[in-house]
């Protein structure tokens, strides 16, 4: 048993959970309303949670290559009503995909249980809004940011890189007063490197995990999988899972998906059969 609380619930580390995506962009929803897109993303959160998500990761801001930034308002306004829908009607841990500080701060207030940030608490006041929520915090690696991230990343070696960069945001999180126990790396799959860079570091998903941190996993449908297999998005999902798999036997115990049920029978069973008599 390795308990971690997450605001108002605590899930149990040693053994795998899901992570479902819940991006609340406006491309997320096609036919616009405010009404309809909070209806419509609390009718996927329910999915999710009805398939087995022990978490639900909500995001207002898209994270993709070349992706348009958005202001601090804009997020509040799309994230921060889908948070507390959600922790109105469901239980279920509620975890923000944000780097900004207003966004953590005022999802903490309304129930959230987890800051995931993809720059590692890195923009401007995030690092002490995150201490100030007391919740534990998913750090991320990223080279470069959105915009720039995939224009020939390069690493003299992309293991000692990213671990050497997540110990170091590790280490400024507990200066600021956020428990060891309360945190969890992410090596940031498809965040600034190429295929053989994502492939090293799920190769040595092991490394992350040595230092005594949990590690979260993100790689669903991402072009990694798509290059290795040749597929389009809508069909990576068994490319995923495979890659996940992996991952799991090497330590990584939250992984954030798009489609929760196939994960979490998968994870069942490898859980079962991994585990110690
Ligand atoms: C928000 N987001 C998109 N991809 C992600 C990943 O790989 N990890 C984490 N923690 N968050 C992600």
């Amino acid at each position: 048993m390795s308990l971690m609380l997450f605001g108002d619930k605590s899930l149990d580390l040693s053994l795998p959970h899901v992570m479902g995506i819940l991006n609340v962009t406006p491309d997320s929803f096609s036919d616009g309303g405010a009404f309809n897109s909070l209806e419509l993303a609390l009718r996927q959160a329910e999915r999710m949670i009805q398939e087995g998500a022990s978490l639900i990761d909500v995001g207002g801001e898209s994270t993709r290559p070349g992706a348009a930034p958005v202001t601090i308002e804009q997020e509040v306004d799309r994230v921060l009503p889908v948070v507390e829908a959600i922790k109105k009607r469901f239980d279920i841990v509620v975890s923000v995909d944000t780097s900004t500080a207003e966004v953590m701060r005022g999802a903490a207030a309304l129930g959230a249980g987890l800051v995931n940030d993809v720059r590692a608490l890195e923009r401007e006041g995030a690092l002490l809004a995150a201490a100030d929520t007391g919740l534990p915090v998913c750090l991320m690696h990223m080279k470069g940011g959105p915009q720039t991230m995939q224009v020939q990343p390069s690493y003299v070696d992309v293991v000692d890189e990213v671990a050497g960069y997540l110990l170091s945001r590790a280490a400024e999180c507990e200066l600021a007063g956020i428990d060891r126990s309360r945190i969890i790396l992410d090596p940031g799959i498809g965040f600034g490197k190429t295929l053989e860079h994502n492939l090293s570091l799920l190769r040595n998903t092991a490394v992350f995990r040595s230092y005594g941190f949990d590690v979260l996993m993100g790689l669903s449908r991402k072009a990694m999988i798509g290059e290795v297999l040749g597929l389009p998005v809508e069909e990576r999902l068994y490319g995923t899972m495979g890659a996940n798999a992996s991952a799991y036997l090497k330590g990584a115990r939250i992984f954030r998906v798009h489609d929760v049920r196939p994960h979490v029978d998968m994870l069942a069973l490898m859980s079962r059969i991994e585990r110690e008599e």
